[in-house]
């Protein structure tokens, strides 16, 4: 059975768990504590030496600690319920828009957040390094995410889903970044109608809530 290392507050493994979720995979779930740092003792180092979740341990053994890779392997073992699309060009949007949400939306919100953040001093970027915190970066990541925020609202007023007519990885990593979002007060305007529409719409998904 598949091992997932998680911390059930935090963005990054929550997109696992509903990707995980939406494909009915059953796995084994082992709660990391970010908030005390257990992410950065000896146990968690051996499973992960990056010190970051989500960290997924293979049937055989071997560790997947990256999102994407996760993803990758995931649908390449359990093909059932495409979400990393089917056609060539369906592939390829959707790992554009994931990277986009990913990029210009998730790890804005984590500028925000990481470089402003008292319980994150000395720890701006996630890993078993220490950073320091640049507050400008946080400005930054503010207008920057507004920008993203309106870009998608475009795309969705153009298409159902994210990626186009298929609900995908790239509505996951749009989920966790709207939601994610609420923890620096940076959700999306109102009057981004088209965004807000599709974001009711992929909340109900049971999936969600994972
Ligand atoms: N690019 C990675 C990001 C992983 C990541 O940033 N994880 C955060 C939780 S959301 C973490 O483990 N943080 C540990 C820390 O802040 O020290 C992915 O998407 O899998």
């Amino acid at each position: 059975m598949l091992t997932l290392y998680d911390c059930q507050s935090a963005p990054s493994p929550r997109r696992t768990r509903i990707l995980l979720a939406e494909k009915d995979i059953d796995y084994k779930c082992i709660q990391v504590d970010l908030r005390t740092g257990e992410q950065l003792g000896d146990a968690f180092k051996a499973i992960n030496p990056r010190c970051a979740v989500p960290a997924l341990v293979t049937e055989n053994g071997d560790v997947i600690s990256e999102n994407i890779a996760i993803a990758s392997y995931i649908e390449d073992i359990h093909p059932e319920k495409p979400m990393m699309g089917q056609t060539a060009l369906e592939k390829a949007l959707i790992l554009e828009w994931n990277w986009r949400c990913e990029f210009e939306g998730l790890s804005a919100i984590a500028e925000i957040l990481r470089n402003t953040s008292p319980h994150m001093k000395n720890r701006a970027m996630t890993g078993k390094r220490n950073i320091a915190q640049l507050p400008e970066l946080a400005e930054r990541g503010r207008e920057r995410l507004g920008y993203f925020f309106e870009d998608l609202n475009q795309q969705l007023s153009e298409n159902e889903f994210v990626a186009g007519n298929h609900y995908s990885l790239a509505d996951i990593t749009a989920l966790v970044c709207v939601d994610f979002s609420k923890w620096v007060k940076a959700s999306p305007n109102d009057s981004l109608v088209a965004l807000h529409k599709w974001h009711k719409k992929a909340s109900q998904r049971p999936a969600s809530s994972a």
